[in-house]
């Protein structure tokens, strides 16, 4: 009985909701993009038994903008043990390039309305998808690209990992509403809103990995570092929604 509760527990974390190429490398094509998807892994959780039975209705997907994330490192190769340190300095001391981070792939095959969630400048930096269902015990794969990502070649960065926070919506509440019957918050816990405290997929974010592989590391950099960039809880605060015709439907 254990070993089979240890078996659905574990398939259980390999369906959370991701993306389907979680590592890529540089990208310095002109207007160069990755293809990737989002990989809803399940729908929500039911109050009877805990299984996942519940559709998806919608999907919320942002990146990090880049002004006002919380950007660590740690010695490359690093032991998970190993307590990253806060960098003082901006994205660009490590990615050149960081503004329009996603573009959708229009698709109806899950959801039927796609929009962008863009800053004040017009700078995508996420979508949401809605409309229609995603059945429970079926995978949905939400396409997008993400923008070719150049690092710094003076800096030692020798990868980034970008925490991509991800919001699969069961049913439409107010964040006090926020259950594991309602919503699938697959978010770095920050202090915002959708940190989800307690429930299935606290801490959990979807990620993207970005090896250097174009500039080679100075050599002053020894090992180099690997670099993480999470949102801040302000942006996650100002950009995890669903905006139709200028009203606001999620959290409502
Ligand atoms: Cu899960």
């Amino acid at each position: 009985m254990v070993a089979v509760l240890a078996v659905v527990v574990s398939q259980d974390i390999f369906a959370h909701t991701r993306l389907k190429t979680p590592t890529i490398d540089e990208n310095s094509a002109n207007h160069g993009s990755n293809y990737n998807d989002v990989v809803i892994g399940h729908g929500c959780q039911n109050e009877t038994d805990g299984a996942s039975t519940i559709d998806t209705v919608g999907t919320v997907v942002v990146f990090p903008d880049g002004k006002d994330s919380i950007i660590t490192t740690k010695p490359a190769g690093s032991a998970s043990t190993v307590e990253a340190a806060i960098h003082q300095g901006t994205l660009a001391d490590f990615v050149t390039n960081w503004a329009s981070p996603v573009t959708i792939v229009q698709s109806k095959d899950v959801f039927e309305m796609q929009k962008y969630i863009k800053d004040s400048l017009g700078n995508k930096l996420g979508f949401w998808a809605g409309g229609g269902k995603l059945t429970a015990g079926y995978r949905g794969l939400i396409p997008l690209t993400t923008a070719g990502v150049v690092i710094n070649p003076n800096s030692c960065a020798k990868s980034v990992t970008f925490i991509v926070s991800i919001a699969d919506i069961c049913e439409i509440t107010d964040v006090g509403g926020f259950s594991n019957a309602t919503v699938q918050l697959w978010t770095p816990a920050v202090g915002s809103n959708f940190d989800g405290q307690g429930l299935h997929g606290y801490d959990s974010p979807a990620t993207l990995k970005v090896n250097r592989t174009i500039a080679p590391l100075p050599t002053s950099c020894g090992a180099g570092l690997d670099v993480t960039i999470k949102p801040s809880a302000a942006q996650l605060n100002r950009d995890m929604k669903v905006i139709v015709d200028g009203n606001q439907v999620w959290p409502k």
